[in-house]
């Protein structure tokens, strides 16, 4: 028998991607569809199309992903992979959009011919023909709806995690049932991106349940009670809460629980393997949360486009600037609206926090445009200049780019940069007198605001034990070397060995779509021990079986690897800087930073 192969999928925003991994977690190979390009009948741009001029509308093709999947499928044929030895698959979803079932989609997902593609044969399995999208902001009454039934934001946050956001599932679906009321009727069963991916793969007559790190991007999962939000219900979709229950289904508690094997059409039609197992599918950042298998108190600073900050904890701490979720690879507790669990030993409950800021790179772009001649060279040695030496020099600048108006604060807005090392009588100024204070200040100022909030999050004011980098911004070394010393704890990448050129290299793949493959590779090592009837086994965490694995790998590394000057003490994590001899200077930087926050907020724009 060949070696058993997982697989992960990635169904986001513009691209379907797959990431191919062997059982010692290597990334074999990579392939992907995408939309724009690959589907262009749609005529999508970015993957999305959007409503009238004003109607904050942005929504893709119902088939799309289905479509998408059809070519995937053929090009990893193409490719020759040896998809008869993935042994588990599972994928993940862009968050919050949500896809609509009609009644006929069981008989027509159990009966796929495998001599013809999904999407043809799936046309008439939605009652709704599109998907509308995270960017979609035309939900504005049903979320101010949602917010009264919890009685504010702070309730609706304490309940479901979050306060109303526009692009939530629950909006968005009591949106669907106030224009399309018989549509909505008609519909009988809503997914989640993740769920229809994982229905899709199982391709037997049922639509899979909802995972329940997913869920927390819904406003409807009562986090607390871990069952659907009685009164949320009724604010989506009406008096009759059960009808609105039924379509949602029974939520996935075991991230690890195998929900069905790969179906016939695939099997058939592609020569995967009957005995290949699926795996809950789960969101986009959840999956990206758990291909660096974040512990306690670490964080993840995804710096793209805006900046995610993701923060793993043991304890809910729900608030309204914030999202809350469970961990997306945990054996919870089974729930009243829970799918029936195979009798694993549940673990004790896990959070993450995510904090999403839209003046991300965005802002950082414009500091470098306007003050240092486009160059991230010039923006990257203005700041080295600056920056602290010791303890002693503490910072008495900072700045709010707030271009956009942000998430967190809710609503902040304009420019505002302070000088004074008291923050009552720090003057507000236009611009700093040395332009290299423009880079310094805005750097640390987001590093502060991460700082600031992930120790309100852990509850200490020591913040995170280790911060992930991710994205495009994480390829400056100033960026790092600024967060190692603000959040004063150590900013680490994923690293590989690259055998062929004998060096540790920043590992290159697609995050998301190998945090799902790790998925895929706790539930398959769960669900052979659970029938060989080794209990224990079949109950191991995913961190820990992870951290086995790569304890694996690193003691089967060639000699030259461990002796690399730059060799990383854990397989597969390395640090790309530390707290230096300035990071002291931020110990008491923190409250005199949230007090000019709040005179920025005050100041308006
Ligand atoms: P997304 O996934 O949101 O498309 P990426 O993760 O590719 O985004 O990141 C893109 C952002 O990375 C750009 O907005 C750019 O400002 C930023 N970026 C790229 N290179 C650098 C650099 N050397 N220093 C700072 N920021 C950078
Ligand atoms: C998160 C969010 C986006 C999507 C992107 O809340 O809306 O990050 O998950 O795919």
């Amino acid at each position: 028998m060949p070696p058993p192969l997982f697989l992960g999928l990635d169904c986001s925003t513009q691209a379907l991607k797959a990431s191919l991994l062997s059982a010692e977690l290597a990334v074999l190979g990579e392939l992907e569809v995408r939309f724009d390009a690959d589907l262009p009948a749609h005529g999508t741009r970015g993957g999305v199309l959007h409503g009238p001029e004003g109607s904050g509308e942005v929504f893709s093709p119902v088939l799309q992903p289905l479509e998408a999947l059809d070519l995937l499928l053929e090009r990893i044929a193409a490719a020759g992979w040896d998809v008869g030895a993935v042994r588990a698959v599972s994928a993940a979803g862009q968050q919050h959009a949500t896809v609509y079932w009609s009644s006929e989609a069981p008989r027509l997902l159990g009966a796929l011919d495998a001599g013809g593609p999904l999407a043809q044969q799936l046309a008439r399995a939605f009652s709704r023909d599109i998907i509308p999208n995270w960017q979609d902001s035309s939900t504005a009454a049903e979320c101010a709806a949602l917010t009264a039934a919890l009685g504010s934001a702070d309730g609706l946050a304490d309940a479901t995690g979050s306060s109303a956001h526009r692009r939530f599932s629950g909006a968005q679906i009591a949106k669907f049932l106030r224009v399309h009321p018989q549509a909505y009727a008609d519909t009988a069963r809503i997914s989640l991106v993740s769920s229809l991916m994982t229905t899709l793969l199982c391709a037997d007559g049922e639509v899979k349940g909802i995972d329940e790190s997913d869920a927390c991007g819904m406003n409807l999962w009562d986090m607390r009670r871990r069952v659907w939000s009685e009164q949320a219900l009724a604010a989506v979709g009406g008096a009759d809460t059960a009808a609105l229950r039924s379509k949602l289904g029974l939520v996935e508690t075991d991230g690890g629980r195998v929900v069905g094997h790969i179906g016939k059409w695939f099997t058939q039609r592609y020569g995967f393997s009957p005995e290949c197992v699926v795996l809950p599918g789960t969101g986009d950042n959840p999956a990206t949360f758990l291909s660096l298998v974040l512990r306690e108190s670490e964080g993840l600073l995804s710096l793209g486009t805006s900046d995610v900050v993701m923060v793993s904890t043991a304890a809910y701490t729900p608030h309204p600037e914030y999202h809350a979720f469970f961990h997306p690879a945990q054996i919870a507790p089974p729930s009243a609206d829970g799918a029936a669990v195979d009798g694993a030993q549940p673990g004790p409950l896990r959070y993450f926090n995510m904090l999403v800021y839209k003046n991300g790179s965005l802002a950082r772009e414009h500091v470098r445009d306007k003050y240092f001649a486009s160059s991230w060279q010039r923006f990257n040695d203005g700041a080295e200049r600056l920056r602290p030496k010791s303890a002693a020099d503490v910072p008495s600048r900072t700045a709010f780019w707030w271009l956009l108006p942000d998430i967190i604060p809710a609503n902040a807005h304009g420019v505002h940069k302070y000088e004074g090392q008291d923050a009552d009588t720090a003057a507000e100024v236009d611009a700093f007198a040395d332009a290299d204070a423009e880079a310094l200040a805005i750097l640390e100022s987001q590093m502060l605001n991460y700082r600031s909030r992930s120790a309100a999050i852990l509850g200490s004011p020591a913040g995170l034990s280790r911060a992930y980098v991710a994205g495009g911004a994480g390829k400056n070394p100033t960026i790092c070397a600024v967060a190692a010393d603000v959040l004063a704890c150590p900013v680490s990448k994923a690293v590989e060995w690259d055998g062929d050129s004998s060096q540790w290299a920043e590992a290159g793949w697609n995050a998301c779509s190998v945090g799902v493959a790790y998925k895929a590779r706790w539930g398959w090592e769960r669900e052979v021990a659970r029938q060989k009837g080794d209990h224990a086994r079949a109950s191991i965490g995913f961190d820990e079986l992870i951290a086995e694995i790569r304890r694996a790998r690193r003691a089967a590394l060639p000699a030259d690897a461990l002796a690399a000057a730059d060799a990383p003490d854990d397989e597969g994590v390395a640090n790309v800087a530390l707290p230096g001899p300035g990071a002291g200077a931020y110990d008491d930087a923190v409250g005199w930073w949230q007090a000019l926050e709040g005179r920025a907020l005050a100041a308006g724009n």
